[in-house]
């Protein structure tokens, strides 16, 4: 897309200044992301195009994050903090009261404030960043305890098993682009597995393990830190939906843990960090020990295993299909990215005896 066009878009919002330049910004592997300066005033702001293939009612998840993050304001600013740091700040259009500006049909652009002085990893180093983490994400959580408002289902299944596998099986039985003979071997880890994870998502269709308000993508990059690498605000609210938290902690330590990279070539490099999961662990039950029930806190580290599983089918299953959900760097980066992920899995079973 031409700057000017960009410039264009940026300029629809009700930004109280003129637009300079907007960038592209980061490594998501769904939406396309811009930072915009601005001429006149010192704000910064993030220009973001959702990704209509994945996201089917952008309309119903800015009406989710607005009423999110309007409660986090509430609270942050009754506990004295910084309703403008501390959560997204959604910018809505010039002389409209929607959140988003449709250029074509179906393509959808909303805009946030630019959170300055903040750090993003892409894993944990230290203890510390593992530890503040694990709080920071119980912290999300318990802020977000008491909101009633239902929230919208915009992605149905997001990180429900039993959809996962009928989706799974669609991919392998079309095979679409001939790949499955090539990873024999990977989908015999899938299928080994299955009746564990089947077995697991029982208890939360079951209502044994409850549903709450949470963030569902808590990857370690999604996570805004300050300088003494406390969680300043949590980003990236796409998939803020009802589910159990055993979801966030276990794509943090997904994300956190990792020794190596989401998608290092190098499998020597990928295993899960023991310390950095205990770290995680402390951080998030110093917050969360009061609300979770004894069957949450008896799965916090089955969950570990179940997403890293379901990333794991996800990428597999994007390379059968073709490479048609996640943006990738080079042919092989889904298939790359599945082996790493089994790795990691194979990691998180053998350390935490499951
Ligand atoms: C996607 O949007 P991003 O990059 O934060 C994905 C997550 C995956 C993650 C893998 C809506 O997250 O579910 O865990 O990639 N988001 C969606 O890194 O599918
Ligand atoms: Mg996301």
């Amino acid at each position: 897309m031409e700057n000017k066009e960009l410039i264009e878009v940026a300029s629809r919002f009700d930004l109280k200044g003129n637009v300079e330049s907007v960038n592209t910004l980061g490594e998501g592997f769904i939406n396309d992301t811009f930072i915009v300066t601005m001429s006149d005033i010192p704000a910064k702001y993030i220009l973001q195009k959702k990704n209509k293939n994945i996201f089917k009612d952008v309309p119903g998840m800015m009406d989710n994050i607005v009423a999110v993050t309007e409660h986090l304001k509430r609270k942050i600013v009754a506990y004295g903090g910084n309703p403008l740091r501390e959560t997204l700040t959604q910018i809505p259009l010039l002389n409209a009261p929607s959140m988003y500006y449709t250029l074509y049909k179906d393509e959808y652009w909303c805009m946030t404030l630019f959170i300055e002085e903040s750090v993003t990893y892409q894993r944990a180093d230290t203890l510390v960043l593992a530890e503040q983490g694990g709080r920071g994400i119980a912290k999300f959580q318990s802020l977000l305890s008491d909101f009633k408002t239902p929230l919208v289902d915009t992605l149905p299944g997001f990180h429900n098993i039993k959809f996962r596998f009928e989706q799974w099986d669609a991919s392998l039985s079309k095979d679409v682009v001939g790949r499955a003979d090539s990873v024999r071997e990977l989908i015999a880890e899938i299928e080994v597995r299955r009746k564990q994870m089947l077995d697991f998502y029982e208890l939360i269709e079951r209502g044994e393990i409850p549903k709450r308000v949470t963030h569902n993508d808590t990857k370690i990059s999604n996570i805004l830190f300050d300088k003494s690498q406390n969680v300043l605000c949590v980003i990236d609210l796409d998939t803020v939906l009802s589910a159990p938290c055993l979801y966030d902690f276990g794509d943090s330590i997904r994300s956190y843990a990792n020794t190596g990279l989401e998608d290092d070539p190098n499998l020597e490099n990928v295993s899960m960090s023991r310390d950095i999961y205990e770290a995680y662990l402390k951080g998030y039950l110093s917050e969360a020990e009061s609300f979770l029930t004894d069957i949450e806190k008896k799965y916090l580290p089955f969950s570990a295993k179940y997403i890293t599983y379901e990333q794991f089918l996800r990428f597999l299953m994007d390379f059968l299909d073709g490479d048609t959900y996640y943006k990738i760097k080079y042919p092989e980066h889904n298939l790359v990215r599945a082996k790493a992920q089994l790795r990691l899995l194979q990691s998180i079973e053998q350390q935490l005896a499951l």
